[in-house]
């Protein structure tokens, strides 16, 4: 008997056909009503397949009353609700270090884009605009310039090797101390201040919510960049967007956004702004390492073995 699991999301269509394979998947992103779906399957789910920002509460966990495990395909947990799974016992992994390469070179385009405007000087040939205008207007370099890694983990130190290459001097904030060869700062206002360009690493959840407000957004003052790869609850979007408009922050490259995949409009129109739709991981070689590590948890799990990657 294989056993049963949900799958919360649409996923990478490799991943989607090894878990269909080796459990007995159930599609809860193709289910029309919900109530029916779980009345079919709930009494006999053993594993959840997470994917994306849908919330694992202790309500859901309830609802299945044979849970042992929440697979997540992402290193970042924060839509489920770890309290509620540590106290019911339910072990819940993610898919760390196997997309930081990734990530990071995507938070390094983020910044150079960002601090280049490559995306606004690319829009201006294609308008016509060279030939009519002149040159686009000069920007800033990056090499010289510090960047501040709020959230100096994995990924954070693989970005901060690649801003290195770039000639960038480097800085950081975490809950405590590491033993780097950086220099620390005491809290995100004093990195955002000793900073030309943030750049926001730190795991989303309760802890970090609005995290970067409009005291780090001061502090980081006019001439300053901030860049998000991370989760859009991190950052105050509305006073982002404010800081943004007015030109009290130099610009912003964000990878991600409060309520993806909507993002507010008024962002749109901003040339201080550059707009990835969270392609963070977004590669297939990454999203398959991803989605074989989030099976090879639920698969050494039901076999009665120790899972790769454990958060809770
Ligand atoms: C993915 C991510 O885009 O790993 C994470 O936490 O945010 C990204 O790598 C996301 O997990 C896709 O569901």
């Amino acid at each position: 008997m294989k056993p049963e699991i949900i799958i919360t999301a649409k996923g990478h269509a490799g991943t989607m056909a090894t878990l269909q394979a080796e459990f007995t998947a159930h599609n809860l992103f193709e289910a029309s009503d919900t109530n029916s779906f779980f009345e079919k399957c709930a009494a006999r789910v053993r594993g959840l397949a997470t994917f994306g920002p849908m919330p694992v509460d202790g309500k859901l966990m309830d609802a299945l009353p044979k849970l042992e495990i929440i697979s997540n395909f992402g290193v970042g947990v924060d839509a489920i609700n770890l309290e509620d799974a540590k106290k019911r016992r339910i072990i819940v992994t993610n898919t760390p270090d196997v997309l930081n390469d990734c990530v990071a070179d995507t938070a390094l385009a983020l910044a150079m884009n960002t601090v280049r405007k490559f995306p606004q000087s690319e829009r201006y040939l294609r308008a016509g605009n060279w030939a009519s205008r002149g040159p686009y207007p000069l920007t800033t370099s990056l090499g010289g310039k510090t960047l501040g890694i709020l959230g100096l983990g994995r990924i954070g130190e693989a970005i901060a090797k690649r801003a290195a290459a770039c000639g960038m001097k480097i800085r950081y904030h975490n809950r405590s101390k590491k033993d780097v060869p950086y220099p620390y700062d005491p809290d995100p206002v004093t990195l955002a201040k000793n900073s030309d360009v943030l750049m926001v690493v730190t795991p989303g959840g309760p802890e970090t919510n609005r995290l970067v407000n409009s005291k780090v957004l001061d502090a980081l003052g006019r001439e300053g960049y901030l860049v998000n790869i991370a989760r859009g609850s991190i950052v105050d979007e509305p006073v982002l967007l404010r800081y943004l408009q007015e030109n009290k922050i130099a610009g912003a490259g964000l990878d991600v956004f409060v309520d993806e995949p909507r993002v507010p409009p008024e962002f749109f129109i901003l040339d201080n702004a550059v707009l990835f739709p969270h392609v963070g991981s977004a590669t297939v070689e990454t999203r398959k390492a991803m989605g074989d590590l989030q099976i090879e948890n639920l698969r050494r799990h039901f076999a009665g073995k120790p899972v790769v990657s454990r958060v809770v």
